[in-house]
């Protein structure tokens, strides 16, 4: 067990370290409260939902990797997660919900027959915990996403369907953020693509913007509900064409003023997500973050304290942007413990935001406009191993939740006494 005492004394000389480049560690503490992360609730259940009982993500070039036990087989095993997560985690956090996550009370309920009251009990879960909520579209892991065309599907009965869906799915979210009195972001991914060079891609994204444009018809209060579009370079079965591309929708969140998600495993592994913050914050108003992790490719590894995450938290926190980026997490990792997952990368994610906090923004600036670029880089690498690490555990110990490797042990306990037993 951590100490109290080494915890608090290897914060003051952080504290002290800190000072030295300008830094108030207290005042990054209180703005690291702000940065509330939503949790993927996909995470638990490897992205199954519970239409059916035994669910399993189909289609639409995601995939799943792992069979590690424990999953959680009902929304009741789901929220006892969510609780086991939160306890480990510091700050607040929300939560981010796909629409076959509902309490549909076994009976099948299609995706165009879903409605706020299959989600109500989602709703008053969060309330009582004083959270809010985001939500999702679910347009995969369905037969009529299984010819790999969704919104963007030249069959008329196809489109019609998942437009349908998408606007209840907006209804519903715009109720989570009107009675949880914090708006909700309702987020668009759609698998649609083709596998082999297809010759008519401009019909399909012509036919996609139409769907948005139907979708997004009837207007809500922004205070209820944001909306996102979530564009890919290439998924499984997709890997020629994916109709929702980067540039399809940049363009339609500019001209339509919706937010926009980036998500860093849905871009070139050499491309930076983190670059492209300062570019998409000078004409859209409000973003959405995707974290997650790309091994060679789109593969949702568990997030971890690294370089790509880091540049994109340092971008966000640079552009003095905290307010207008929505921080989601995005990985599905089935082969280790999923709480443990989601605790790592969560974790991960908060400290890629603390370290960018903790940055000399002046004393950097003021390096870069006198070219003084030595001093710059020297900088940012004495910055690597400033005392970093004691700093987020004083964090961890004042929101009471356990500091440095603690949380692991935890986990242990939580596999024993409850996973091993579902
Ligand atoms: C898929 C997208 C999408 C999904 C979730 C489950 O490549 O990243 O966001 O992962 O909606
Ligand atoms: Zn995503």
């Amino acid at each position: 067990m951590t100490d109290k005492d080494f915890v608090e004394s290897a914060y003051k000389l952080a504290k002290d370290q800190y000072a030295q480049f300008g830094v108030n560690t207290d005042e990054v503490l209180e703005k690291l409260k702000d940065v509330v992360i939503s949790l993927h609730c996909w995470q638990t259940d490897d992205v199954g939902g519970f239409e059916t009982p035994d669910a399993e993500l189909g289609g639409g070039g995601i995939q799943v990797t792992g069979n590690y036990p424990g999953k959680a087989g009902t929304i009741q095993q789901m929220r006892q997660d969510l609780d086991k997560v939160m306890s480990l985690l510091p700050g607040k956090q929300r939560l981010n919900l796909h629409a076959i996550y509902g309490e549909f009370g076994g009976k099948l309920v299609d995706r165009d027959e879903i409605d706020v009251e299959h989600f109500q009990g989602w709703i008053d879960w969060a309330k009582e915990k004083g959270i809010g909520m985001d939500f999702n579209a679910t347009c995969f892991s369905h037969p009529k996403a299984d010819d790999g065309f969704t919104l963007s599907s030249k069959d008329e009965n196809i489109r019609k369907f998942w437009v349908k869906h998408s606007k209840l799915c907006r209804k519903i979210t715009a109720e989570m953020g009107r009675q949880l009195g914090t708006a909700s972001i309702h987020n668009l991914w759609i698998p649609d693509g083709m596998k082999d060079t297809p010759v008519d891609r401009y019909t399909h994204r012509a036919i996609l913007k139409k769907s948005l444009d139907e979708i997004l018809a009837e207007k809500y209060p922004k205070e209820h509900l944001k909306d996102s579009i979530e564009c890919k370079l290439f998924g499984i079965g997709s890997e020629s064409m994916v109709v929702g591309s980067h540039e399809f929708y940049m363009g339609y969140a500019i001209k339509n003023n919706t937010l926009l998600c980036l998500d860093n495993g849905h871009f070139h592994p050499t491309e930076q997500v983190g670059d492209k913050i300062s570019s998409i914050l000078q004409y859209i108003d409000e973003m959405l973050l995707h974290v997650t992790r790309g091994v060679r490719w789109d593969s949702d590894h568990v997030v971890t304290f690294n370089d790509e995450i880091l540049l994109i938290a340092s971008e966000v926190v640079r552009a003095n942007a905290l307010k207008r980026v929505n921080i989601g997490l995005d990985y599905f990792d089935a082969s280790l413990n999923r709480i443990g997952a989601y605790v790592v990368g969560t974790r991960a994610a908060q400290q890629a935001f603390l370290f960018a906090l903790l940055e000399p923004a002046k004393m950097l600036k003021g390096y870069e406009e006198k070219g003084k670029f030595f001093e710059r880089l020297a900088t940012l690498e004495v910055m690597k191993t400033r005392l970093f690490g004691a700093v987020w555990d004083y964090y961890c110990y004042i929101n009471n939740v356990p500091v440095g490797q603690d949380f692991i042990a935890e986990v242990q306990m939580y596999e024993k006494d409850v996973l091993l037993k579902r």
